[in-house]
């Protein structure tokens, strides 16, 4: 079983689009671990984009990040990190298959809606940021036969 973090960024948030993001999971047939909301500081979201210090975009990015309150997911199940990522599309929207939550509903590169863990060692880093192991939730669901063999 793999785990992945997800973030619906503060654009998600601001536009109202938690619940219509966080369908698009559900309906994949996806299993939420675990779900908060918050808002993120400064040394967190330079905890998080450590990766991307010193890029151009980098001090926008964090600006954007930390402008107001995120809700934090965390998602678990077979391929479950590769599965997201290809749910939400190309980082830039433009670029995103059409279908995909970034194409769907954003234009820009630095109004993208989501984050999500792009591997198992970035999902190993990202998810202790967020939550401890006993805030995350594994549990059986009525529908799960239904969606994995
Ligand atoms: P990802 O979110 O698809 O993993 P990354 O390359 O890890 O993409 O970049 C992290 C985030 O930084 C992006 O989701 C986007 O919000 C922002 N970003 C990346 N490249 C640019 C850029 O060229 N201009 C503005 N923002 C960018
Ligand atoms: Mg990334």
């Amino acid at each position: 079983m793999e785990r992945t973090l997800v973030i619906l960024k503060p654009d998600a948030v601001q536009r109202g689009l938690i619940g219509q993001i966080t369908t698009r999971l559900e309906q994949r047939g996806l299993k939420l671990a675990g779900m908060k909301f918050i808002q993120i500081d400064h040394d967190l979201a330079a905890q998080h984009y450590a990766v991307h210090k010193g890029k151009p975009f980098y001090e926008g990015l964090i600006k954007y990040i930390t402008s107001s309150p995120v809700v934090v997911q965390v998602w678990e199940g077979k391929r479950v990190i590769e599965t997201v990522r290809r749910t939400c599309g190309a980082t830039n929207p433009i670029d995103a298959d059409l279908g995909t939550i970034r194409a769907d509903f954003a234009v820009e590169i630095g109004r993208n809606l989501i984050h999500a863990s792009d591997g198992a060692e970035t999902a190993a880093y990202e998810i202790p940021l967020y939550f401890k192991e006993e805030d995350l939730v594994t549990w059986s669901r009525v529908t799960d036969q239904w969606i994995m063999e």
